[in-house]
C-alpha cells in the first residue's frame, strides 16, 4: 500500500489511574477483598470525553505489578468505551500498558508507563481537602497525542471518518 505522503494525523486521548481508599461510607470494601488491601484503583486509556478511539486502537495489555493475581491482562476495544481495569491492592507501582494498533495502520505497538498512585503525597493541603470531600479520591491524569506520521491510504479513510 501507498503512505499518505506529508501528512500526520493527530488522535488526543488521556490514560492514568483513579484511586480510592477504602472507607465504610464512601467506598465500602466488598466482600472477599483482602485484608491488606487498602484501596480500589482503575486503570484506563480512553478518548477525551469518552468519544470513540476503537477505530485507530484495537487492544491494550496492562502489565501490573507481579503480586497481583493473573498480572498481564488483554483488554480488547469496545466502541466508545475506555480500556480499563478494576483492582484493589495495598500498594503503588508502575503499570505497562501496550498499545497495539488496528490491522489496516500497519504499526508497530507502543508502550506507555504509568504509576499508579494511592496516596495524596506532594499536594498541597487545599488539594488534600478536595480530595478528602471527594471521598479521597487520588487522580493521576494524563493527556496525550497518538501521532500517525505518513499513515498508509486505506488507514488514513479509517482516521479520517473515525
Ligand atoms: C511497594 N514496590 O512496595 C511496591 C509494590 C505492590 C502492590 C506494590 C497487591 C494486590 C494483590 C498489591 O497491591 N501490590 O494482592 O492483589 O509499595
Amino acid at each position: 500500500g501507498k503512505r499518505v505522503k506529508g501528512v500526520q494525523i493527530f488522535r488526543p486521548f488521556v490514560y492514568g489511574t483513579t484511586a480510592r481508599p477504602f472507607d465504610e461510607k464512601t467506598n465500602p470494601k466488598p466482600a472477599g477483598i483482602p485484608d491488606d488491601h487498602t484501596h480500589s484503583w482503575t486503570v484506563f486509556i480512553k478518548g477525551i470525553d469518552d468519544v470513540d478511539i476503537t477505530y485507530w486502537l484495537r487492544r491494550v495489555q496492562f502489565k501490573l505489578h507481579e503480586s497481583i493475581p493473573n498480572h498481564v491482562r488483554m483488554v480488547e476495544g469496545v466502541k466508545g468505551q475506555p480500556f480499563q481495569i478494576h483492582e484493589t491492592g495495598w500498594g503503588e507501582f508502575e503499570i505497562t500498558m501496550k498499545l497495539y494498533y488496528v490491522p489496516e495502520s500497519s504499526e508497530k505497538p507502543q508502550t506507555l508507563y504509568h504509576h499508579l498512585r494511592l496516596h495524596p503525597f506532594g499536594r498541597t493541603e487545599e488539594e488534600k481537602e478536595a480530595m478528602r470531600l471527594n471521598g479521597g479520591e487520588v487522580i493521576s491524569w494524563v493527556y496525550e497525542e497518538q501521532i500517525f506520521n505518513e499513515p498508509y491510504e486505506p488507514f488514513y479513510d479509517i482516521l479520517i471518518s473515525g
